[in-house]
């Protein structure tokens, strides 16, 4: 490994924030030695809890994380942020909203943060934040907290990926209970009904109690459903205490491990195939011979996707190996 890097990885093991914050650009930027960065950490990571924060747009996701930040860093934890950003231009007024949020609480010592755009991730916004959340890991954070708008399938694939997932909803967000994403209620660990100062809260409550009443298999706990404040912080002693228990019990050890882990492999898979193939097509021709075939009826995208994947992606005999096999 080039010794610049090296550097920065030691620094950022003593948990210096401007080494950490160039490790996380250059594994996001995927710049050269950006996996080996990645498994020269891997041992020294996994002990960091990650809780994912997500829930409709504007249900005061980020006040409520930045209060139980704070609180989470007067309890003596560091904490790291990430707030994935919604870079669809038509929320560009709440990303400017997150953002003077968040600066109220950058100032605290004990809490670093990061945006993330939701596109243009390399490699895929899943894995970026699992490597985000790795590196913060590695530098000393004891908890990682993951704000994402639920609204796209990337976005819940990001907070699956956390140990624990607290939903956020609110009174007067329209068909509120109607408005949770099917595959984002099935993941939650506790549901949070945000603004309760301003009446209503009691009706959602019972509304998603009743859901997961009918919902949840008898063997199954059913997650906890709770009215709170960002405001007058009403409930978020309620809060602390449930958030604090999760973190006690990650540090007792997750059930989710191996699962996270099978899932994590097959993203990583994923990319690096589909870039492979890229490569390799790209430097054999670009397909222009095959685009000629279908052109003319000769044959169909089926048919030359079957063969593209034979020709560059299966090797039967390694000993035997094709000219634009992989290497
Ligand atoms: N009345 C009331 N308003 C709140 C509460 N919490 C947040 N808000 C307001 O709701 C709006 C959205 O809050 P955010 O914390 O930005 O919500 P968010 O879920 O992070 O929003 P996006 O990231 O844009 O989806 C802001 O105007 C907040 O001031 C609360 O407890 N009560
Ligand atoms: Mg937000």
């Amino acid at each position: 490994m080039e010794e610049k890097l090296a550097l920065m990885i030691e620094a950022a093991r003593k948990s210096n924030e401007r080494a950490l914050a160039k490790l996380i650009s250059h594994v996001e930027d995927r710049k050269p030695g950006w996996k080996d960065i990645m498994k020269a950490i891997y041992a020294e990571t996994g002990r960091t809890c990650v809780i994912g924060v997500t829930g409709s747009p504007g249900a005061g996701k980020s006040s409520l994380v930045g209060e139980f930040a704070k609180q989470l860093g007067d309890m003596g934890y560091t904490i790291g942020i990430i707030a994935v950003d919604p870079s669809s231009p038509f929320s560009g007024g709440a990303v400017l909203g997150d953002r003077i949020r968040m600066r109220d609480i950058s100032t605290y010592k004990n809490i670093f943060i990061r945006s993330m755009a939701t596109r243009g991730m390399l490699g895929g916004l899943c894995q970026a934040a699992r490597d985000v959340v790795r590196i913060m890991d590695f530098a000393g954070r004891d908890i990682v907290i993951i704000e994402t708008v639920g609204v796209g399938q990337d976005e819940i694939e990001v907070v699956s990926a956390s140990d624990y997932v607290v939903l956020v909803t609110y009174p007067g967000g329209g068909d509120s209970v109607q408005a949770i994403k099917a595959g984002v209620m099935e993941i939650a660990d506790i549901f949070v009904v945000n603004k309760c100062d301003r009446g209503g809260a009691d009706v959602i409550v019972s509304e998603i109690s009743a859901m997961l009443d009918l919902s949840t298999e008898t063997t199954e706990e059913i997650p906890p459903v709770i009215k709170v404040s960002a405001f007058t912080k009403e409930g978020i002693d309620k809060l602390m205490e449930i958030l604090s228990e999760f973190i006690q019990k990650k540090n007792e050890g997750s059930h989710y491990q191996k699962e996270h882990i099978r899932q994590e492999v097959m993203s990583i898979l994923e990319t690096e195939m589909v870039t492979l193939i890229k490569e390799k097509i790209s430097s054999n021709g670009n397909m222009e011979k095959e685009l000629k075939l279908i052109l003319s009826g000769k044959s169909d995208p089926y048919s030359v996707a079957d063969e593209l994947i034979k020709r560059f992606a299966v090797i039967k005999n390694p000993k035997q190996k094709r000219k634009g096999d992989f290497q």
